[in-house]
């Protein structure tokens, strides 16, 4: 059995529920109160964060590790593509997300230009896909996991609009199509 140390508001852990989903993998939640954190969530992860993944006895935090972990593990439906070179660019994008989160983490904060300095990186994600349907290429996968909750919370808390970026709009709707990703919009809006 699986089990996800969880908290609802958390886009990282966000990322690992919408795997989770998308494999059909069946798992029991702790939720982990990010206001008052418990001090066993650091025998889990030094780092005291959430999420963190248990399987039997591994333990492994970091989304990003988490998701590859799962992809491996539950190869099926695959979240990356079968092609080396999409597959690398997908990852590229994975690894330079904190391009993108830093500005959002910025404007959460209410830091000056934090709001153009967000449009601009939303404006390299439309560019991006203008010429493929998901992030991840030409199927939904783990590239599209790793932005999607933070887009999903720009949009509904931090007032962004996409109207500026049509691709980066229609690519919502059409993740938002996927029970997995809907689950997350429905989910913030009870927040
Ligand atoms: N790099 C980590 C970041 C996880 C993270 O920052 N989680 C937040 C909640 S969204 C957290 O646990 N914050 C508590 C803290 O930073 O002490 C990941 O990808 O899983």
């Amino acid at each position: 059995m699986i089990t996800l140390y969880d908290a609802d508001r958390c886009p990282y852990c966000a990322r690992v529920r919408i795997v989770l989903a998308e494999k059909g993998i069946g798992y029991e939640t702790v939720v982990v109160d990010l206001d008052d954190r418990p001090a066993w969530i650091y025998e889990k992860n030094p780092l005291g964060r959430v999420p963190v993944l248990e399987e039997e006895a591994f333990v492994l935090p970091e989304s990003a590790v988490i998701n590859e972990y799962l992809e491996e593990r539950y190869p099926e439906p695959p979240l990356w593509p079968a092609d080396p070179a999409e597959r690398a660019e997908g990852r590229l994008l994975v690894e330079r997300f904190d391009s993108f989160s830093r500005p959002y983490y910025a404007l959460r904060r209410g830091e000056d230009d934090a709001r153009d300095r967000l449009d601009d990186q939303l404006a390299l994600l439309d560019d991006r896909l203008g010429g493929r349907p998901y992030l991840t290429g030409r199927e939904f996968g783990l590239a599209d996991v790793a932005y999607l909750p933070w887009i999903l919370r720009a949009e509904s808390s931090l007032g962004v609009d996409l109207d500026n970026h049509p691709s980066l709009a229609e690519w919502v709707e059409r993740a938002a199509e996927r029970p997995s990703v809907s689950a997350e919009r429905a989910l913030l809006a009870a927040l």
